[in-house]
């Protein structure tokens, strides 16, 4: 067998094959990098999630409407694949250009790693030092892409060690793969190490609260099958946040500092909150993203301290009007201060349903407050409070037009039937929740092919900041069939008809159910 001729040489089809392939090894290999140094330094300092991150600040807010309308909890794994998309397509870019251009390739490589780097440094509260994961990805990347790239030049030259330099090609393509494999398992095992906190949670023994939950009256829940439970359990609860790597703060570690315009600053540790009398509420907590009948929303028995309380021990002072929080993943929400100190109850909560708060929802301590969307009240990983004014400081949404106080609307749904479900003909039960938290609900209509309004039966109000489940029933004939509801608040406001979306102050219209009713 002759050695590799000048005719032997790959065609461009495979050279562009050759090329795409050294492009996402070298890549991949300087990804494992900056992974593994990120289990190092901390998660949120991975290159992708950094980069995604930065991309959820800066996406216009139809545009971060639009990824939660229409992905939903799945909208961050959306993003990270589509960092990594745009990734691989750079990269393959760049090996098909290196083997010509290897200047060029490894710029446009060491350009990616760039990107990540300037993401990680300008992330909120970031060091110089959260750039380094990005910096050694780029590197690396580069690195292993002028290796490819020299061992693929000699494997083309038309001389008799063609045949070993295409075996080095081969050996030193596999060594990179499989480096990059162990690099990256090994930066998964550091992170799982590091971020673990869940022999944190486990330890906190919540103890029994000094003020419990008001007993429930008899009939404050119904059972119609396929009715959201009165009580939303933790497992069911919806999640909206930017986190794209989940904060963990062991609980150990946790310390809340209470600041700004307040003449007693004070800094509390979590065994401080668990030796208060702690307080245990029923509330209900809605986001401001969901459309008319959205599913952003639940009702659960919490556990905490009083947020009033804490800010007068810290002596806050009547010229603020805004109490703005801080995440430890650098999230600011802005919740207007009157309302938390007039008595309802906000908490500073530290339990969810008998539980410590699920790390996804918070863990160690995270603000509620009846009557506010969460974007302006539930700030989840909350590590600091300070009392300013809305003409001084804007929070993370705020700055994004989204309005600053965030008074939840008056909303209500219909659970069953479902869209489009086929139903028999006769007695059809339509049943649903309706919540227009710290106002209650007073009422609930409902009507079928914009027939008259028929009162829903209720369930017995839990509180002002409890949802209600509501039920009725249609006689049906068959055909398709349209059902409406409409709910007043407890001051017998009429949710309004006229369908906004959600941005800037929440969704408004009444929300409605086709069905197909079978004869
Ligand atoms: N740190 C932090 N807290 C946050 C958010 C966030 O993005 N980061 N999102 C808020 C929004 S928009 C809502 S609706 C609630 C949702 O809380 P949940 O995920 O526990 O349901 O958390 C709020 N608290
Ligand atoms: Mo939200």
């Amino acid at each position: 067998m002759p050695g590799m001729t000048t005719n032997d040489r790959p065609s461009s089809g495979a050279r562009v094959l050759i090329g795409a392939l050294v492009g996402i090894v070298a890549a991949g290999a300087g990804l494992a990098i900056g992974e593994l140094a990120a289990g190092f330094v901390s998660p949120e300092t991975s290159p992708v999630l950094a980069v995604g991150s930065a991309g959820i600040d800066l996406a216009p807010t139809p545009v971060k409407e639009f990824a939660i309308r229409t992905f939903g909890t799945a909208d961050k794994l959306v993003l990270v694949s589509g960092v990594l998309v745009v990734l691989v397509l750079a990269a393959v870019l760049a090996g098909i250009l290196a083997r010509t251009k290897l200047a060029l390739g490894s710029l446009l490589v060491a350009g990616l790693g760039l990107i990540g780097l300037l993401a990680a440094v300008t992330r909120p509260g970031a060091a110089l030092t959260d750039g380094v994961p990005s910096l050694l990805a780029g590197l690396a990347a580069v690195a292993v892409l002028v290796l490819l790239v020299r061992a693929w030049r000699r494997g083309e030259r038309p001389t008799a060690d063609a045949e070993p330099s295409r075996r080095a090609l081969l050996i030193a393509g596999t060594a990179s793969v499989a480096a990059a494999a162990v690099a990256a398992t090994a930066g998964r095992l550091v992170r799982a190490a590091t971020l673990d906190v869940s022999g944190s949670r486990a330890a906190v023994r919540l103890p029994k609260p000094a003020d419990p939950a008001p007993p429930l009256p008899a009939g404050y829940r119904t059972s119609v099958p396929g009715i959201s439970p009165f009580f939303t359990s933790n497992r069911d609860f919806y999640r909206v946040d930017t986190a794209l790597s989940l904060p963990a703060i062991p609980a150990e570690e946790w310390t809340l500092r209470i600041g700004g315009d307040v003449s007693r600053p004070i800094e509390l540790s979590f065994d401080d909150l668990l030796n208060r009398g702690l307080t245990e509420r029923d509330l209900t907590l809605s986001c401001v993203s969901n459309q008319v009948g959205g599913p952003y929303v639940g009702t659960t028995r919490w556990l905490g301290v009083p947020l009033g309380e804490l800010l007068r021990e810290a002596g806050v002072s009547g010229s603020s009007d805004q109490l703005l929080s801080r995440s430890e993943d650098g999230m600011t929400i802005g919740t207007p201060l009157e309302p938390v100190l007039d008595g309802r109850d906000a908490l500073l909560a530290i339990g969810m349903n008998g539980e410590p708060l699920p790390v996804e929802h918070g863990f160690p301590a995270r603000m509620i407050v009846p009557g506010f969307y969460g974007y302006t009240s539930a700030t989840k990983w909350v590590v600091e409070l300070t009392a300013t004014r809305f003409d001084q400081v804007q929070a993370y949404w705020t700055q994004r037009d989204w309005d600053p106080r965030g008074v939840v609307e008056t909303m209500s749904r219909i659970d069953v039937p479902r869209p489009l479900q086929r139903v028999r003909q006769g007695e059809v039960t339509v049943a649903g929740v309706a919540w227009a938290q710290h106002r209650g609900i007073s009422t609930v209509q409902v009507r079928m092919d914009g027939g008259p309004w028929q009162d829903a039966e209720l369930t017995e109000q839990v509180s002002a900041d409890t949802w209600r489940q509501w039920r009725t029933t249609f006689t049906a004939r068959p055909g398709t069939r349209r059902f409406e509801v409409r709910a007043a608040d407890g001051n017998g406001n009429l949710q309004p008809a006229k369908r906004t979306p959600p941005f800037p102050d929440g969704a408004t219209g009444w929300h409605s159910a086709v069905v197909t009713v079978t004869g």
